[in-house]
C-alpha cells in the first residue's frame, strides 16, 4: 500500500494513512523554502559532573510517572497547559512539517460529549472487538468502559496527526512520517505534564477517532492520536504496583 510513498514504514502503517489513491487526485505541492538560511547553533555544555547530576534528576522526575485514572476536578492553570503545549509543539518532525493539532477541551457540556462517544464505544470493545485474551490482559490494571475522568479532568488534550498540510490556497503539503512525528510530540507532552505535577491517561479510543474528528470539527486529513485526560490525582487515586524493568533488561551495548 506504501508503493511510491517510501516515507511510510510498512511497520508503522495503519488504515489511517492517506492512500496512493487519496495521493493521485490532486493539488500536492512542492516545499518552496529552498532558501531557508542556516544559522550558526551552539547550546550550552555541561562539565560531565553535571551531566550525570541532571541525568539522575532527569531520571528520577520520570520515574514518578504513572498512569493515573483517577483526576482531581480542581482548576489548572490555562497558562501551565499553554507551556506545556508549546513544549508539545517543540518535538521533531519529518521535514519540520509539525504534522500536529492539539485540541484543548474545558467545556463541560463538550467534554460530557466525548464521555459518551468514548463509553458507548469502549463497552463495545471490552464487550466484542477486544476478545477475550485482551480483556483478561487488562484484568491486572482494573479498567474497564466507564470514564469518570472524561467528565471529571479540568482539561481533555486530544492530539491529532494531520496525515497531510492543507496550504492557504488549498494545495496539499506531504507531511512526512506524521505518525511518529506526533507520537514523539506525545511523549514530550507526557514529560512537561510530569514535569508541572499534572497526571493524565495515554488513551488511544478504539474506534473513536471519526465521531471525535466530527464533534470538534477537525478536518479530514486530521486523525486522532490520543486523548488525554489531564489534571492533579485526585487525593485518593491508586495505580497498579508495576516494576520496571531493570536497564540489563532494555539495554545491549555492542
Ligand atoms: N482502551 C480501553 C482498553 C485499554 C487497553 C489497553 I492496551 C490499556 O493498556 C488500557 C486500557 C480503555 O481505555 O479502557
Amino acid at each position: 500500500a506504501s508503493n511510491g510513498r517510501p516515507w511510510v514504514d510498512q511497520d508503522l502503517e495503519d488504515d489511517t494513512e492517506v492512500t496512493a489513491k487519496d495521493e493521485e487526485e490532486d493539488d500536492w505541492v512542492d516545499s518552496n523554502e529552498e532558501n531557508i538560511p542556516h544559522v550558526p547553533y551552539s547550546p550550552l555544555r555541561y562539565p560531565v559532573e553535571k551531566m550525570l547530576e541532571r541525568s539522575q534528576e532527569f531520571y528520577a522526575l520520570m520515574n514518578q510517572r504513572r498512569t493515573v485514572r483517577f483526576i482531581s476536578p480542581e482548576p489548572v492553570p490555562r497558562d501551565v497547559i499553554d507551556n506545556v503545549i508549546r513544549t508539545a509543539g517543540t518535538a521533531p518532525s519529518g521535514a519540520h512539517t509539525e504534522p500536529w493539532t492539539f485540541v484543548v477541551i474545558s467545556d463541560p457540556e463538550t467534554k460530557h460529549q466525548i464521555r459518551l462517544i468514548v463509553e458507548e464505544e469502549e463497552e463495545v470493545n471490552y464487550r466484542q472487538r477486544m476478545g477475550d485474551k485482551w480483556v483478561r490482559d487488562l484484568a491486572k490494571i482494573r479498567t474497564n468502559w466507564i470514564k469518570e475522568y472524561l467528565d471529571v479532568a479540568p482539561y481533555l488534550i486530544l492530539i491529532f496527526k494531520q496525515t497531510y498540510g492543507i496550504l492557504p490556497n488549498g494545495k496539499k503539503k506531504t507531511h512526512y512520517y506524521n505518525e511518529i512525528s506526533v507520537s514523539i510530540s506525545c511523549g514530550i507532552l507526557l514529560a512537561a505534564l510530569q514535569n508541572v505535577g499534572l497526571v493524565t491517561v495515554t488513551s488511544t479510543p478504539l474506534n473513536c477517532g471519526p465521531q471525535l474528528r466530527l464533534l470538534l470539527k477537525r478536518p479530514a486529513n486530521e486523525k486522532l492520536l490520543m486523548l488525554l485526560p489531564v489534571g492533579y490525582p485526585s487525593s485518593d487515586a491508586m495505580v497498579p504496583d508495576f516494576r520496571r524493568k531493570p536497564l540489563e533488561d532494555i539495554v545491549l551495548h555492542i
